[in-house]
């Protein structure tokens, strides 16, 4: 509070000192052996960030690795190890990899500031320190850090939204293109059975005609929460498009997949599907399905293809069947 007090007088005034980070602390690991020196680096970032102190080196990081600091800063002058190995491993470290370094420097270290750099250190201040130019090369390379993180954040969301299906939040037909390729590639390495379940609700059409669209959507949504209730963890549960879906079955040989598609075929039959949110009005549904086994050749196209043919039999023999 007595910080938010300071901040918002500084504000008033029209001081530019809106440390830094949009109200949250940021953790700082200080790494420095020198007592005095450690005490005036902290007295002028304590006000805006938390700060650890290790004089230790390779202390130093493990707790990099350990915990979540948002920037280390180093000095260039541990008695007894070197700076920049620190700086090296801090960069090699998975977990230590994105966390912005900043060196404290003696002027006349140029040629070491210079492997600093070549090494990833993000940026360095030379002795004596001044408080403003610390606390500015701080904030930079926080703000670097946070904009870096958001981007990939962001990225990663992106990735995610794009191998799902909205609607049922099943993977969709993209995700099943390189998650079957993998899984026919593994499966033959370790020459494992791998089978291929493909679904179709029989009449679907006439859901959405006789009760709307969204009645549709909703039995979407409960087949797809249905048939993976029903199925193991292993097993992938792809929306292929519409009203079609695959299940992707690892380690399963045919006869197996058939006993496993019998128990989702009853399982979608044996009770009513609601056609609204709350579940008032509800209809019956059935499924076709059809079933493949990948052969010593199969890539993901033909098994595909193989299942798709078998599905095709169980609609011709007059549906809510099982067909491998
Ligand atoms: P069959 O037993 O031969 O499979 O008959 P069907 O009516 O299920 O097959 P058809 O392929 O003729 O119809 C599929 C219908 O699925 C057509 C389309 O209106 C509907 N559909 C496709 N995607 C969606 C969707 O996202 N939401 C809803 N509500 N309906 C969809
Ligand atoms: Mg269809
Ligand atoms: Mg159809
Ligand atoms: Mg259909």
């Amino acid at each position: 509070d007595e910080l938010r007090a300071r901040a918002s007088t500084s504000a008033n005034l029209g001081l530019a000192s809106r440390e830094p980070n949009d109200g949250a602390r940021s953790r700082i690991l200080l790494v420095e052996d020198r007592a005095s020196s450690a005490d005036r680096i902290t007295a002028t970032l304590r006000d805006y960030h938390d700060v650890d102190i290790e004089a230790q080196p390779q202390e130093a990081l493990f707790r990099a690795a350990e915990n979540t600091y948002e920037l280390v800063v180093v000095s260039l002058n541990l008695a007894d190890f070197d700076s920049l190995r620190l700086c090296s491993q801090l960069r090699s470290l998975e977990r230590t990899r994105a966390i912005p370094i900043l060196l404290l420097a003696e002027a006349e270290d140029r040629p070491r500031i210079l492997r600093g750099l070549d090494l990833g250190v993000n940026d360095y201040i030379v002795r004596p320190i001044d408080r403003n130019e610390l606390l500015a090369r701080v904030r930079t390379q926080l703000r670097r850090k946070r904009y870096a993180d958001s981007l990939r954040e962001n990225v990663q969301a992106a990735i995610e939204l794009a191998v799902v299906d909205a609607l049922t939040g099943l993977n969709n037909r993209r995700f099943l293109e390189t998650h079957l390729a993998q899984a026919l590639d593994k499966a033959a390495h370790k020459g494992r059975p791998l089978s291929l379940m493909i679904l179709d609700i029989d009449h679907f059409k006439s859901v959405n005609d006789t009760h709307g669209h969204d009645a549709g959507d909703e039995v979407l949504k409960v087949f797809a929460r249905r048939i993976k209730r029903v199925l193991r963890g292993a097993d992938l549960v792809c929306r292929l498009g519409g009203e079609e879906f695959v299940v992707v079955m690892p380690d399963t040989p045919l006869a197996m997949a058939e006993r496993v598609a019998e128990r989702v075929r009853a399982a979608v039959e044996s009770e009513p599907f609601p056609i609204d949110p709350k579940g008032s009005r509800t209809i019956a549904i059935t499924t076709s399905i059809g079933l493949a086994e990948r052969g010593a050749d199969a890539n993901a196209d033909a098994l595909l293809r193989r299942s798709d043919k078998a599905l095709y039999a169980s609609k011709t023999a007059g549906r809510n069947r099982v067909t491998a």
